[in-house]
């Protein structure tokens, strides 16, 4: 059989690696790096070869799901609509809409269809209960650019080919391949700032793989990153270092900052980190002094009770240091399409606000339209006017990734209704009524509506689907709006790519008032996801403003280019790129200022004998890669790493099983006895734990791992963000 070459962008994870495909009829025959992809440039993991292993996995669901008498049977795609709108209605209409919930999980950032298609349905659905995974990951991060920048998604990167000084905190980009920072090739870009004589410090409870890339490592104690960054921008003001540069004229608060960090001394926090006052003062020097330095931070950072202060308090150093917005520093990224701070009035706009609404039970207020994802079991458990009766997931598996996930899974059995759109029979969908599937990634067109915005470099790809949808599988953008249409009361037969059409006409109405009929007919050759795809590219900064820059962009161009387009290093956006009211950087928020409250009174805190951390793996994704042969081979992945003086003090030895009890569960897992470990702290990877009944995973459930999220609560959170506390939690060890 002729072989083919197809290219595609894994949609796995963050880097966003361009990928270079051999086919055979409908076998993919080899997956490599593509060499000529402008922005990976030939990099790849073991996960993007695994999307071979994805597509052909026989577990994966091809045709719709329908529970009856507790077994799932498949259904045709109209079956399952008109179950949908029987059921789902009358709950909508009997209760409101807030009985029914929205559960939307990570896979969801990492497609077009879902990305541009979801917030659709999210309106059309009208409710407040929608919870998603960005309270279990980076939503303190949305919050601090939100209040310092005036919108969500102004989030600035390490400029990391141009840097002199990295400083990483609670982020293992040689595992995660990077996170809120698209970046391939973490180690390659690391080694060329080591060789040209730059300095990485990395600062984490584990001595990490990305540690031991590192000129230095520290260890730190879960969830003290708030001392430690609040004793070094202390420091620059002690040492009269504080100075933001050129975007000093554009940054409102310094002096506020200044008293508010008071308390914060190296001297005092030190003992509070684990860390000593010199080392804490010396870090704050470095990155005064170094050309130009970077300090990033991420799940460390973000998934604990100081979320928010700490993900500030890291911009805050960055613009202390004169390090924001300047090349080398941390600058901001500008996408091709979709991203908010390239439209509108450049400089200005409304800021943020929060709690426009609370949680019905917790009172947690409202952050982004979103309530923590740790609200969600009470929320469905607790009875009255608004309780949640009914869910929908998308892409979503609480019952593994969100802290006391068991307690998910049984108020899960308690709906009336629950629909889910995922592309297994797993912890979470096993208690669905109805699963609609996805095709595969590689039956998919591809863009990267949130990554672009995050990119160490700018540039434009796309990518074909390499292989027509198999059977009936109908694409994710069109269920999402076939599910827009039943909770619309349009009903469930209503021909999904002519609501498209008409949606896209009244948008282009709005958007393009006597041009529309214009756009709609340069665009007729598209549909769905692509047809927005074009309009946004040429609509946006480097667009062709269909033909008015002839030189600009469009979804042809782009997609005529082999590798994507560059569209060159990241620029200084300042302040055009501002969404705050005040037009300026608003580097000393009043909700920050009063959170820091918490820490302070918080400095004398003694900790428990034994904590429990996470982390990743490069051959595991999340809760849902374990069922890939490529990937689920090799050593025992899900094993608690011990520090040897814990482990003989617990009586543990390598290899044992040993149970780890908290206050809200217990499991076991196998010890690796390792120095890697600062003392006193045990890591466990989280998303495992798929030995529950009724999964269809049948090779994951042989090595099925321990549930880390099953010894997490989840009444914790850091209340700014909502943000669920995924790691310092109390735990004992002993031999099982
Ligand atoms: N303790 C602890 N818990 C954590 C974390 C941690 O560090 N520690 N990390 C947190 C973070 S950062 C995140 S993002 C969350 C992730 O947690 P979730 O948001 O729950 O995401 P995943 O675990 O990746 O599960 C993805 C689901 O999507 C399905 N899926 C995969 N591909 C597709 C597709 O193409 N279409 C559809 N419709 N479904 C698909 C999978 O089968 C699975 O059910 O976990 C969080 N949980
Ligand atoms: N292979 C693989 N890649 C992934 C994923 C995956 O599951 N597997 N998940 C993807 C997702 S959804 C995300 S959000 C990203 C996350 O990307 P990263 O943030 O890079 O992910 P982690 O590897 O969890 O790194 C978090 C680090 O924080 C440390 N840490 C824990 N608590 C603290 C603390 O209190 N302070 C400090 N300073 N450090 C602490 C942990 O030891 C760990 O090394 O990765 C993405 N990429
Ligand atoms: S690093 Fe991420 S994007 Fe790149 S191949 Fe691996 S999973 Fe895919
Ligand atoms: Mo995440």
């Amino acid at each position: 059989m002729t072989e083919t070459i197809h290219h595609r962008i894994c949609p796995l994870c963050e880097a966003c690696c361009g990928l270079e495909l051999k086919v055979a009829g409908d076998k993919v025959v080899a997956i490599r790096g593509h060499e000529a992809d402008v922005f990976s440039a030939g990099y790849i993991c073991p996960k993007g070869v695994a999307l071979k292993d994805l597509h052909e996995d026989p577990d994966r669901v091809r045709t719709p799901l329908i529970k009856r008498d507790g077994r799932f049977v498949p259904a045709t795609w109209d079956e399952a609509f008109a179950l949908i709108e029987e059921r789902l209605v009358p709950i909508l209409s009997a209760h409101g809409r807030d009985a029914l919930g929205l559960s939307l999980g990570n896979p969801g950032a990492h497609k077009m269809g879902l990305l541009l298609y979801g917030p659709r349905l999210r309106r059309a659905l009208g409710t407040r209960n929608i919870f998603s995974a960005s309270t279990l990951d980076q939503m303190p991060r949305h919050v601090a650019s939100g209040l310092l920048f005036g919108h969500l998604f102004n989030v600035p990167v390490p400029d990391l080919p141009r840097t002199g000084y990295l400083l990483v905190l609670g982020a293992n980009p040689m595992a995660s391949n990077g996170s809120m920072w698209t970046v391939p090739d973490f180690r390659g870009k690391a080694k060329a700032l080591r060789a040209r004589g730059g300095k990485l410090v990395v600062v984490d409870p584990r001595r990490t793989e990305t540690a031991a890339l590192a000129d230095e490592h520290h260890f730190i104690r879960p969830g003290a990153d708030v001392f430690l960054l609040g004793g070094m921008v202390h420091t620059l003001f002690d040492e009269g270092l504080a100075d933001a540069g050129r975007i000093a004229p554009l940054v409102n608060g310094i002096d506020d900052v200044q008293a508010a960090v008071r308390g914060f001394a190296p001297e005092a926090v030190a003992a509070r980190c684990g860390m000593d006052a010199a080392t804490i003062r010396r870090l704050a020097r470095e990155v005064a002094a170094a050309p130009s330095a970077a300090v990033y931070g991420r799940i460390g950072t973000c998934t604990q009770e100081y979320g928010t202060l700490a993900t500030w308090l890291i911009d805050v150093i960055n613009v202390l240091t004169g390090n924001m917005d300047e090349p080398g520093g941390s600058m901001f990224p500008m996408a091709p399409a979709f991203a908010a701070n390239t439209t509108g009035e450049p400089g200005r706009g409304r800021g943020v606000s929060f709690g426009r609404h609370r949680s019905r039970v917790s009172g947690e207020p409202e952050v982004f339209g979103e309530i923590p994802m740790t609200c969600m079991a009470e929320e469905m458990e607790t009875p009255g006017a608004g309780q949640v009766r009914a869910m929908i997931t998308v892409a979503s598996n609480p019952v593994l990734s969100s802290p006391n996930g068991p307690r998910i899974a049984r108020a899960l059995d308690q709906l009336d209704f629950m629909v889910s759109m995922d592309i297994y029979v797993n912890e979470t969908t096993r208690h669905a009524d109805v699963i609609l599937p996805a095709p595969s990634p590689l039956e998919d067109d591809h863009y990267d509506v949130a990554f672009s915005q995050l990119s160490w470099r700018n540039q434009a790809r796309v990518s074909a689907a390499v292989f027509p949808v198999a059977g009936s599988v109908m694409k994710e953008w069109q269920t999402l709006l076939k599910l827009q249409a039943i909770v619309e009361g349009k009903g469930a037969v209503v021909d999904a790519t002519a609501l498209d059409d008409e949606q896209f006409a009244a948008d282009a109405a709005k958007q393009f008032g006597k041009h529309a009929a214009a756009v709609i007919s340069a665009t007729s050759h598209l549909k769905g996801p692509m047809r927005l795809l074009d309009v946004g590219l040429r609509m946006g900064p480097y667009g062709d403003q269909f033909g008015r820059k002839p030189d600009g962009l469009n979804l042809a161009k782009v997609q005529a280019a082999q590798g994507g387009v560059d569209l060159g290093e990241l620029l200084p956006r300042l302040p055009a790129l501002l969404r705050t009211a005040s037009g300026k950087v608003e580097l000393a928020p009043p909700s920050l200022l009063d959170d820091l409250k918490r820490p302070a009174a918080d400095l004398a805190r003694g900790e428990p004998p034994m904590v429990i951390i996470g982390r990743r793996e490069v051959r595991s994704n999340n809760s849902w890669m374990h069922n890939l042969p490529l990937l689920a081979k090799g050593p025992e992945r899900c094993t608690a790493l011990v520090n040897p003086a814990d482990a003989s003090r617990l009586g543990l030895a390598d290899g044992v099983i040993a149970r780890i009890a908290s206050a809200h569960g217990e499991v076991n897992a196998r010890v690796q006895v390792s120095d890697e470990m600062m003392p006193g702290v045990v890591s466990l990877p989280h998303g495992w734990g798929h030995d529950r009944p009724g999964s269809q995973l049948s090779l994951a459930s042989q090595r099925p791992g321990a549930n880390l999220n099953a010894l997490l609560d989840d009444s914790r959170r850091d209340p700014l963000s909502g943000n669920a506390v995924l790691g310092g939690v109390a735990v004992t060890l002993a031999p099982a």
